[in-house]
């Protein structure tokens, strides 16, 4: 089974930027695809939700010093 979710990522300024999200997202186990969009800022991900949950998605995320905004 596979999920897809849009994160809205802030922090993001440069073309490396991307590249260093996308690698921290597709290094997690569970994690089929990772795309990042500069303009719109955000990370779109492909993942088993029986293996990753949202919340190791944002963790890797931060661990790569960027944010994301999440609801609460
Ligand atoms: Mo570009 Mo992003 O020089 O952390 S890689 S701003």
């Amino acid at each position: 089974d596979t999920k897809t979710l849009t994160l809205p990522v802030t922090g993001m300024t440069c073309a490396a930027c991307v590249t260093r999200v996308e690698r921290n997202l597709k290094k997690v186990t569970g994690v089929a695809e990772a795309s990042v969009n500069l303009a719109s800022e955000s990370a779109t991900v492909a993942f088993d939700p029986a293996a990753v949950s949202p919340t190791n998605l944002i963790a890797a995320v931060e661990k790569g010093g960027y944010g994301v905004i999440t609801a609460e």
